[in-house]
């Protein structure tokens, strides 16, 4: 199994650090993406990092990955709630999905609370923050080593 992870990122995950820090905290994505390479090195896991506004940009990675990855972590972003594009690529992809959220969606607006990635993640966290991804990336890195989950 590939020790490549693609981690994704979706609509407005950009401006992470610049708007709303009450609710996403004040890193920016560049430095989210310099904390898991950093995490990556020592877990011995190789990383691909993408963010995207449009959803068959990240439909498009989620096909890549198929090739090269053996594992996905994404934060679909808005798309989390409307995009059953996503879960069929998603679905089609065999290895682990870890669901990232920096906020907890469960304590914010009910649109919020209902995933369609859900339905294929393997994992889902939400309200660590930005500290979410390497969270994901730990996991990962256990199941690549011991696929039956523990
Ligand atoms: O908590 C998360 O990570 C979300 O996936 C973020 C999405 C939101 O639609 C989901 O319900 C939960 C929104 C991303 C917007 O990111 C911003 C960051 C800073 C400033 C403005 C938007």
């Amino acid at each position: 199994m590939s020790r490549l992870v693609t981690i994704l990122n979706g609509p407005n995950l950009n401006l992470l650090g610049k708007r709303q820090p009450q609710i996403y905290g004040h890193e920016t994505l560049a430095d989210v993406e310099t904390e898991c390479r950093k995490l990556a090195a020592t877990l011995k896991l190789g990383l691909a990092f993408h963010q995207s506004n449009r959803e068959y940009e990240l439909i498009d990675w989620i096909h890549a990955a198929r090739e090269v990855a053996g594992a996905i972590v994404i934060n679909p972003g808005a798309f989390t709630h409307t995009s059953i594009a996503i879960l069929d690529a998603l679905n089609a992809f065999d290895g682990p999905v870890i669901e990232v959220h920096i906020s907890n969606v469960h304590k914010r607006e009910e649109f919020r609370r209902h995933s369609y990635v859900s339905l294929r993640a393997d994992g889902v966290l939400a309200g660590f923050g930005t500290q979410g991804y390497g969270l994901a990336l730990q996991r990962i890195a256990r199941l690549l080593d011991a696929p039956s989950p523990r």
